[in-house]
């Protein structure tokens, strides 16, 4: 057996390989693999805080113990190996909404400590960098990207990292978003913020990382379209180490958008996919969603920027329009839980995102396959109940969530549970600015008679997603206002299909917990019994999540509920009743019976 690569790191990627082969019960004997990542930056982005929170973490605090930092806790090893195994070759390791502390010294000796854990296993620590530090860390009375002083600042301070970490990858920076300073504060553009950076960061051959997640006050406008509006304009006005990192869908990591419309839009710029590992609209830590249907439907999404084939996928790996930097994010769930992700089954978003990294075209079953067989059993019955759990996953919770092209129906802040009432002083944030429900119809009109948001997509797209005729039903109601009473393909109405959906959201959890409780002595009792009470917890919240919907639009449609879709269980007050407290972190409304 051999083992070969041009790196060390290419050795222990190919070590990992030919474990997991062992480990999958592959015939070695006959085992040949010659495999290469297809991006070169496969990033986890951590949300997380320098007091120990996650933002939208599920999993416990943040594996990183600040306060303790220098000193090394074994699980960073650990943590390290997990990620290389995946492929996994970059860390940023503080929140998007970032904290100009970790950018003093105190903090630096502590990432310089990380840096030194991870760099065996190829991995290489990046930072998130506060706009406003100049003032907040540095004394001056501004951040203005053409200020000389400023420009200094960063260039002194970029250096000052070097020292500490001498293969230091760089910035990740989110700017002028959700109330975060940025260029636009000084009237300046998002490339002269991003470029400053990157000529600071390019003669230590650093990169920054640019999100383009940037939405102004929505009250006029259509929300998805303002992060394309804003940022193709400015195709090739980027450094060459600028990458702009751009999340899978135009609006929030909900459960199923469409892809991205500057995805292949911006041919003269290096481009990131941010995919969200942690579920934050999806159920968090308790529902079992496997994430690489949602994954692969996004990197293998036409974008028809260079006619067909043009997937996103190729977008970002820079094999359609040439760049030579390239790039994936996935935001990541792991935290201090001893499981990592706070479920056993939220450990394969973790691995999936990696292999999905390492070769987008990987498909969603094969990795969900290794998975399985790698963490529960070479079993073929546990294989097959198992994989098969998790394919229908992602599906069952688009239909007990937001079928049919919703979105953003979750509650305001938690964005847990349903909340299709809802609405908040930011309009925004509210799903009834999404969902515009009234008493002829649903959905938000993204076509030329509303906010034609579609025209951002490629011709072919965009004139298929426009009419009626050709959308997809899976994102109706993103780009059309239907009439409830309205013919759908089957020959139902929109309501009977939209009730339909929810329905089949909650039959596919109960056949998934059924599938399950038919493993009980083929896998071992803990793991058993912890999912078995989460798809238990899932189930009850299907239900919540189809009554409470249903129940609120029946008071716009006046319909009554197909045959086949079960009585809601409360009147529609009750559910109101439930609404969680905005202010809490993690509502859990166990009311729900
Ligand atoms: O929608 C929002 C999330 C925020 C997150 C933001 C972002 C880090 O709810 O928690 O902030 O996306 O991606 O910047």
């Amino acid at each position: 057996m051999i083992v070969a690569s041009t790196t060390d790191i290419g050795v222990l990627y190919g070590t990992f390989a030919l474990l997991r082969a062992v480990q999958t019960q592959r015939p070695v004997s006959a085992f040949s693999m010659k495999s290469a990542p297809r991006v070169r930056r496969r990033l986890l982005d951590h949300w997380d805080n320098l007091d120990g929170t996650v933002e939208r973490g599920y999993a416990g605090r943040s594996l990183w113990d600040w306060s303790r930092l220098p000193a090394i806790s074994p699980r960073y090893r650990d943590y390290a190996r997990a990620n290389a195994s995946i492929g996994i070759n970059g860390i940023v390791l503080t929140n998007v909404n970032a904290n100009a502390k970790v950018l003093t010294p105190a903090y630096l000796a502590k990432v310089a400590a990380l840096a030194d854990v991870f760099r065996p296993y190829g991995i290489t620590v990046y930072l998130t960098a506060r706009f406003s530090a100049p003032i907040e860390i540095g004394g001056l009375t501004t951040a203005d990207p053409l200020d000389s002083r400023v420009r200094a600042w960063w260039r002194a301070k970029i250096d000052e990292i070097y020292g500490y970490v001498p293969d230091f990858g760089g910035f990740l920076v989110k700017a002028n978003s959700e109330g975060q300073p940025g260029p636009q504060d000084y009237h300046r553009s998002h490339a002269d913020g991003a470029n400053m950076f990157a000529e600071a960061l390019a003669p230590h051959h650093g990169v920054v990382m640019w999100r383009a997640f940037v939405y102004r006050s929505a009250l006029a406008e259509d929300r998805v379209r303002q992060s394309y509006d804003e940022f193709a304009p400015l195709d090739g006005h980027f450094r060459s180490n600028v990458l702009l990192q751009t999340k899978n869908g135009p609006l929030d990591f909900q459960p199923r958008e469409p892809f991205h419309p500057l995805f292949g839009a911006m041919p003269k710029t290096a481009q990131m996919i941010e995919l969200q590992i942690t579920k934050e609209y999806l159920g968090e830590d308790s529902h079992l969603v496997y994430l690489a249907p949602l994954f692969s439907e996004v990197l293998t999404a036409e974008t028809y920027a260079r006619g067909p084939g043009s997937t996103v996928g190729r977008v970002i790996d820079g094999t359609l329009q040439g760049q030579r930097e390239t790039g994936m994010a996935g935001v990541s769930n792991i935290g201090s839980d001893t499981n990592w992700t706070g479920s056993e089954f939220n450990q394969a978003n973790w691995y999936a995102y990696g292999r999905l990294a390492w070769d987008h075209g990987l498909s969603p079953d094969s990795i969900a396959d290794e998975w399985v067989r790698m963490s529960f059993s070479n079993d073929s019955t546990v294989v097959r109940t198992i994989v098969h759990i998790m394919l229908v996953s992602r599906e069952a919770a688009v239909n007990y969530m937001t079928p049919l092209g919703l979105a953003h129906l979750m509650g305001t802040n938690h964005h847990y549970g349903p909340a299709p009432w809802a609405r908040v002083t930011r309009a925004d944030w509210s799903p009834v600015y999404f969902h515009r429900a009234d008493s002829a119809g649903i959905g938000f009109d993204r076509t030329i008679t509303g906010s034609n948001a579609v025209a951002q997509y490629f011709p072919p797209v965009r004139n298929r997603y426009a009419d009626r005729a050709t959308v997809p039903e899976h994102l109706l109601l993103w780009f059309h206002h239907v009439a409830w009473t309205d013919q759908m393909r089957s020959g139902r109405t929109l309501w009977d299909e939209l009730a339909l959906h929810y329905q089949a959201g909650v039959d596919t959890v109960r056949a998934m917990r059924h599938a399950w409780s038919s493993l009980r002595g083929k896998i071992d009792d803990e793991r058993f019994t912890e999912t078995e009470r989460f798809l238990s917890i899932q189930e009850r919240e299907a239900r919540w999540w189809r009554d409470a919907v249903l129940q609120y639009f029946a008071t716009f449609s006046h319909q009554p509920l197909p045959i086949g879709v079960e009585p809601p269980a409360h009147s529609l007050s009750y559910y109101l009743a439930l609404r969680c407290p905005r202010d809490e972190h993690k509502p859990r409304c166990e009311a729900i019976p």
